[in-house]
């Protein structure tokens, strides 16, 4: 029983430092809006399964080098492989919840010192989200959750430069969850930011562009 699906679905993405606790709250916030009768599918970036993808987790796994332009550009490519499948399902009323987008491709590519401007450049013109949270914590933090997997940027000194990153890119309409409370209280604030977020998608909100 799909609920309202008339109407559009909310673009909601997910951003953080590596261990942040995006993918399991993500999946959480999957389960709930399911429950309720939405049509909800999780998305997450990179896509591997692409032949893009694939090239990415190679680099990712430091089984391949490339040119940090280069690979900027491919993360970027593998969400503009995806655009036009995003559009249809959030036009045919499925909600995406996403985990990482275009954020993390600036933020962790300006981490690299390549300029903030030229990295968005690519990105000019992939949907732009109804709403971001950004799971926040301190790198050392994120760190001592321990479980960094050993791939290419999971390292403190390269996350401090990522942290950094991200904060030049907030904006007023994310919304910042403190990602070191209690996972159901975080659950709890992003069922709230969620469910408001769907509602004013249904109610006619209009699909916009991201940085245009
Ligand atoms: N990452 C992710 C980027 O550098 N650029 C991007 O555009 C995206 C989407 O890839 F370290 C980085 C962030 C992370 C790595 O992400 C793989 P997951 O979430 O660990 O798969």
């Amino acid at each position: 029983n799909r609920l309202k699906s008339h109407s559009r679905g909310a673009l909601i993405v997910l951003e953080g430092l590596d261990r942040c606790g995006k993918t399991s709250q993500a999946s959480r916030l999957v389960s709930f809006l399911t429950g309720l009768g939405h049509a909800v599918e999780m998305w997450r970036f990179p896509d591997r399964t692409t032949v893009v993808g694939k090239m990415i987790s190679s680099y990712l796994s430091n089984r391949s080098h490339l040119d940090d332009r280069a690979i900027h550009l491919l993360f970027s490519a593998n969400r503009w492989e995806k655009r036009s499948l995003m559009e249809d399902k959030l036009r045919c009323g499925t909600t995406l919840i996403v985990d990482r987008y275009s954020y993390s491709g600036v933020a962790f590519s300006s981490a690299k010192e390549l300029d903030l401007l030229w990295c968005k450049t690519p990105e000019k013109g992939l949907l732009a989200p109804d709403l971001v949270v950004y799971l926040d914590i301190s790198p050392e933090k994120a760190a001592e959750r321990g479980g960094y997997g050993g791939e290419r940027y999971e390292q403190l000194e390269f996350q401090k430069k990522v942290a950094q990153s991200y904060h030049k890119l907030f904006d007023a309409s994310w919304k910042i969850v403190d990602a070191t409370l209690p996972i159901e209280e975080i659950e709890e604030q992003l069922r709230d930011v969620a469910l408001d977020c769907l509602v004013t998608c249904q109610k006619g909100k209009s699909l916009s562009q991201l940085w245009s």
